[in-house]
């Protein structure tokens, strides 16, 4: 895979996607966008890959938002054609079936912040700046923010940070539930690293069904997803991995799951 404005790296089972616009605090344009689906299409479909961590380039950005040249000449038509794009582009991460870890670096502004939201697990860095200011340029969030940051949230708090357009410490969006966790900028990327690591040792049928029963469950009513989450559990019960986990632990060794 090569992209113009995406670098991919891979560490053993970990694949490392980095947004690389540093001149534009990795604003999200049409072709970022573009590549960055492609990019999740590839990872998603290689069964070598079990975990995924989303950065940006540079020391000062994660993702500082759509591009705003593009946002600036955008029709009725082409803003809603681009929201949908966007849209889908963030679905395919929270629907990729593998945890996808962001790793907050900087400025998660905007697109950026609705990027890091659709990501499974945030981790951001103490000098980290999130927030969705698209109410400062007249416009609304277009990436589904206001849909994932109410859940995240909270309904209150969501609009409070969607009409202020404030942005937020760290430290704050892990008070409100934004990001996970909170670490030092030097230790961020082998932080996340090391997470997505021990995620991808363990078995891949299992992390694929809690995330489909979390996610599609919680656009359930509640009876539905529990029948869901119990057909999943029969799902797994099918499962090699299963087998292995349950008997590594009556024989009190590590687990060695292979995917199946
Ligand atoms: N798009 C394009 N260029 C950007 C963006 C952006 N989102 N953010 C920063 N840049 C550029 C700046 O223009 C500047 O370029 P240049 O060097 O040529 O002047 C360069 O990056 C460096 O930025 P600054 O000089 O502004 O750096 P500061 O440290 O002074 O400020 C900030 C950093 C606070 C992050 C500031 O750059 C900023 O406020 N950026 C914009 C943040 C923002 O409003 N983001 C939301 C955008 S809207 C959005 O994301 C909507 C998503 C849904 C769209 C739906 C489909 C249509």
């Amino acid at each position: 895979m090569s992209f113009e404005n995406l670098l991919i790296e891979r560490d053993h089972a970990v694949a490392i996607v980095t947004v690389n616009r540093p001149k534009v605090l990795n604003a999200l344009s049409t072709q970022t966008l573009d590549e960055l689906r492609r990019a999740i299409l590839e990872l998603k479909y290689d069964e070598s890959v079990r975990a995924v961590v989303i950065t940006g380039a540079g020391e000062k950005a994660f993702v500082a938002g759509a591009d705003i040249n593009e946002l600036a000449v955008q029709s009725p038509t082409t803003g809603r054609e681009h929201a949908i794009a966007g849209q889908q582009v963030l679905d395919l991460i929270e629907h990729l079936g593998k945890p996808v870890i962001a790793a907050i670096n900087g400025y998660a502004l905007g697109g950026g912040c609705e990027l890091a939201m659709a990501c499974t697990i945030r981790i951001a860095s103490e000098t980290a700046k999130l927030g969705q200011p698209e109410i400062n340029l007249g416009i609304i969030p277009g990436y589904a923010g206001t849909q994932r940051l109410a859940r995240l949230a909270g309904r209150g708090r969501a609009l409070e940070l969607l009409l202020t357009g404030d942005q937020i410490t760290a430290q704050e969006a892990y008070r409100l539930g934004l990001v996970n966790r909170v670490v030092p900028g030097a230790e961020l990327l082998a932080h996340a690293k090391a997470l997505a690591a021990s995620l991808a040792a363990k078995a891949p049928i299992a992390i694929r069904y809690i995330l489909e029963a979390v996610h599609k469950g919680l656009e359930m009513p509640f009876p539905q997803a529990q029948i869901f989450e119990a057909t999943l559990f029969g799902l797994v019960a099918s499962t090699d991995d299963m087998r292995e986990g349950t008997r590594a632990f009556l024989e009190k060794r590590k687990a060695d799951f292979k995917g199946t």
